[in-house]
């Protein structure tokens, strides 16, 4: 990846240059990692850009932030705009969004409320996060002896900045040992998640995944995929998973917004079914694609055209009413 082609960031209300979205080294947010983001991706489609799931990124984004007591000084309306005015100045069809919501500069000190929300967001072409070849072939992984972190300790459902610094140490470490990505256990040692992605077992017929019990993020990918899984007529089943389970699956794979869906060829050495991409997950990676891409027409109503107009936008309202029920996290 890289931000060569990335001119334009939205910085608070307003669009300005890339080299101009700055912010000062005193910002709290860099001091003690107080932020929220969402990672989202837009997609080339034969109508233009449309971004995926938009309004169930925002509706996660306002939620993370709630549950870190930060109030976001725009709505959700203006920041969907926010997202399509980045992607239309940029002139990007395909690429990767990250709305940021910030404590900056105002005190330092643990309680950050004297400290403004800056909000900013900027946009790059990211094709694929663990490799092209990872898309067809499947990666490697390890399992990391870092845990996730439990609901005690963090707002696990918060996509919150410096709780990212368990899926660093766990990449980092995953990276050093040779492998492609890390898969966190919960505190408990049943399975959590990847560094940046949710798990998938393959079973026969069944597509089994875990939930928020076990310390994920509640995720938009893993969410598109059950709905997915089920019109491809698998069956879905939602609970604990054990590494033995993971070990002899037939297949396995990970779901998120930069992953999309990579295949698991191994774990710590051992094949997970033949070491390769599996048919189902070939049939739901597939299906995902044509979804995402809009050649699927089932799916429209996950796509957000970055060329709407801003005035259906802009009061929000509409939006916000209808983001409450997309995200059914089972
Ligand atoms: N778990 C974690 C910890 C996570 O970071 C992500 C997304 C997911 C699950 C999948 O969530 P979703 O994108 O809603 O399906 N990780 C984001 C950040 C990746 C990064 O390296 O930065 C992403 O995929 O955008």
């Amino acid at each position: 990846m890289s931000f060569a082609q990335s001119k334009w960031v939205w910085m608070n209300g307003e669009i300005i240059l890339w080299e101009n979205a700055t912010t000062h080294v005193s910002a709290h947010g860099l001091h003690y990692g107080t932020g929220v983001f969402e990672g989202v991706r837009c997609y080339e489609t034969p109508n233009g850009p449309a971004v995926f799931r938009l309004d169930a990124h925002l509706d996660r984004l306002y939620a993370s932030a709630e549950s870190c007591g930060m109030l976001i000084p725009f709505n959700a309306g203006e920041l969907a705009e926010a997202i399509c005015q980045v992607v239309r100045r940029n002139d990007f069809r395909d690429c990767y969004i990250r709305p940021l919501c910030y404590y900056g500069s105002g005190v330092l000190g643990l309680n950050p409320r004297a400290c403004p929300v800056e909000v900013a967001v900027l946009a790059w072409p990211w094709e694929t996060y663990l490799g092209a070849e990872g898309l067809e072939q499947g990666v490697s992984i390890t399992i990391s002896p870092w845990r996730k972190f439990h609901s005690s300790m963090m707002p696990t459902k918060a996509k919150a900045c410096g709780q990212y610094i368990n899926s660093v140490l766990a990449l980092r470490d995953a990276l050093d040992r040779g492998y492609a990505e890390a898969l966190l256990l919960d505190a408990d040692g049943h399975l959590a998640e990847g560094s940046g992605e949710n798990l998938f077992l393959v079973r026969g017929n069944q597509v089994i995944t875990n939930d928020e019990c076990h310390s994920i993020l509640p995720d938009i990918t893993r969410d598109s995929v059950l709905r997915i899984a089920r019109d491809l007529g698998f069956g879905v089943e939602v609970r604990t998973l054990s590494v033995t389970e993971l070990l002899t699956a037939e297949e396995a794979f990970f779901t998120g917004t930069a992953a999309e869906v990579t295949p698991i060829s191994e774990v710590d050495g051992t094949k997970i079914g033949g070491g390769a991409r599996g048919p189902v997950t070939h049939r739901i990676q597939k299906a995902f694609f044509a979804a995402v891409q809009s050649r699927d027409s089932s799916y429209a109503d996950w796509l957000h055209p970055v060329s709407s107009q801003p005035d259906a936008l802009t009061n929000g309202s509409s939006l916000v009413s209808n983001v409450a029920h997309v995200i059914p996290i089972q």
